[in-house]
């Protein structure tokens, strides 16, 4: 970039809008897992959707490609640049303001650079409840939440990204704010545009703000960890507490016994919930808006899974400090992953029916093929989701590393496509399954997907190389 057109930038945006100190950039061209490393041009830094517009005017003048960055927590490569420098980063990072808070309508307006921990804050500060939840809560931002679609842990109750907000604003590639930022429950004024740009991973425009829903408070939860010998027994569970507990049930988590040692391992002062050692665990959440016995609810429950034989062991939380270390566990896999070595990463979604069948096929394949690698299978069994990973030595070197992938992607994702599942369930496409996506996308939504690129972003300028 010529030294003339970053003055302009700056002149646009202000001297802190605008970093080109290697430095200063340096956090903003790895990502979270240290997976990819980019270079950049500049990090832009607008603080109101009026920069961002300008900005990208800018670089639609100019042809310069651009990569949306909201907390750089994203799991798929879709925030990092790429290796050419010739690509900007634009961090909606300092769009932080809360616009409105509607609690008669349920509505919050938030612009995109608000950490989700702070939406789930606000909403909380005026007794309502912003369901998404995820472990980098602290650290993702609104803007990450919708260009992937965030899912969590929470999905199974309330349902995923998309699901949760009303409207958007969205700056254009070529610099125009598109404002849809109402909020309506019903609105059947043709193409629904908010739902393709929500889950479009910076590929169509930035999303700078959003009206969101709000739901009532839940007046307390009942949380337990269970055992089960077997992913039948542990479903029939699952199909047992959808039926017992109805909209109680906000979440069943699933981890493979792998998982507990490498929380074992890694996860500071981790002490495991069960001491028998079962195949499979499970964390349950349920909650409600009105107070009464969740606790005698969900041990109901349970026990009529133990007389059938659906699981083996199962601890109920006796206080919230308990509940939150269930939580700490589950939500320490990923890092305890990265602490463990490299992982290579499968992001599932199948019918849950299918579940079953699927992992016996691929335990068995991986097993034949690779049985020296651990594999890391956990997930949002409630959603159909599963993180079927597999783990491999930090030293590994990056010619048998990018071999691997190639054969575990095989033979993971062909098994699911066979039992009608997606490759990418609450993650992303980004650069990590791009390929795998034209591998198994159908022609004809290939091609619908390429033409809205086409008509929106004809110039190709917004996070190319990622999803497309
Ligand atoms: P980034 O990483 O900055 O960006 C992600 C993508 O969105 C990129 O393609 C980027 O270009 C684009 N983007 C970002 N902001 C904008 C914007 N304003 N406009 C347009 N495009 C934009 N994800 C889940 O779904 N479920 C989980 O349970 C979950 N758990 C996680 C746990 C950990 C410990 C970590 C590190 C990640 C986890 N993730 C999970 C993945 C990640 O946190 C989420 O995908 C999150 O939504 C990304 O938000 P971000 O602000 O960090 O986005
Ligand atoms: C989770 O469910 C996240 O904890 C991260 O989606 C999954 O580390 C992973 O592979
Ligand atoms: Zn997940």
């Amino acid at each position: 970039m010529t030294p003339e057109l970053l003055e302009q930038f700056r002149a646009l945006l202000g001297p802190a809008g605008v970093l080109t100190d290697s430095d200063a950039m340096a956090r903003y061209c790895t990502d979270w897992l240290g997976k990819w490393q980019g270079r950049t041009a500049a990090v832009l830094r607008p603080g109101n959707t009026e920069e961002v517009s300008a900005a990208i005017k800018l670089c639609h003048r100019h042809h310069i490609p651009v990569v949306p960055q909201g907390g750089n927590t994203g799991m798929s490569g879709g925030a990092t640049p790429d290796t050419s420098g010739a690509q900007v980063i634009l961090s909606l990072e300092r769009l932080k303001r809360i616009r409105q808070v509607d609690p008669i309508n349920d509505t919050l307006t938030v612009e995109a650079g608000v950490l989700l921990a702070e939406v789930q804050q606000v909403a909380r500060e005026v007794d309502r409840f912003f369901p998404l939840s995820l472990g980098a809560e602290g650290s993702c931002t609104l803007g990450g939440n919708l260009a992937t679609n965030a899912g969590g842990t929470a999905v199974l109750r309330y349902g995923n990204m998309r699901a949760l907000t009303l409207g958007l604003e969205v700056v254009l590639p070529d610099g125009r704010i598109w404002n849809g930022l109402r909020g309506l429950r019903k609105d059947n004024t043709g193409f629904d545009l908010r739902d393709l740009f929500i889950g479009s991973e910076g590929t169509l425009g930035v999303i700078t703000a959003a009206v969101l829903k709000l739901y009532p408070s839940p007046q307390g939860r009942a949380v337990a960890w269970v055992g089960s010998a077997t992913l039948p027994k542990l479903i029939s569970l699952l199909t047992h507490l959808r039926a017992s507990c109805g909209e109680r049930l906000v979440a069943f988590e699933m981890l493979s016994a792998s998982c507990l040692d490498l929380i074992a391992a890694h996860v500071d002062s981790a002490r495991v919930p069960l001491q028998s050692r079962p195949a499979l665990h499970a964390l349950i959440e349920l909650s409600d808006t009105r107070p009464g016995d969740l606790a005698g609810l969900l041990e109901d429950s349970l026990n009529h899974g133990l007389k059938h034989d659906w699981i083996q062991d199962a601890v109920i939380a006796t206080n919230e400090r308990q509940a939150a270390e269930f939580w700490r566990l589950r939500e320490g896999i990923s890092q305890a992953q990265v602490r463990a070595g490299m992982a290579i990463k499968h992001d599932i979604a199948l019918p849950i029916s299918q579940i079953p069948h699927f992992v016996d096929e691929s335990d068995k394949a991986l097993r034949e093929v690779f049985p020296e690698l651990p594999l890391i299978n956990f997930g949002h069994l409630g959603d159909g989701n599963l993180h079927y990973n597999v783990l491999l030595p930090r030293d590994t070197s990056p010619e048998r590393y990018h071999m691997l992938t190639e054969a575990l992607n095989r033979l993971v994702h062909d098994r699911v496509m066979s039992h009608e599942g997606s490759i990418s369930a609450e993650h992303g496409v980004g650069q990590l399954r791009r390929d795998e996506l034209k591998h198994y996308k159908s022609p004809i939504e290939l091609e619908l997907m390429l033409r809205i690129k086409q008509a929106i972003d004809p110039n190709q300028l917004m996070n190319p190389g990622k999803l497309l």
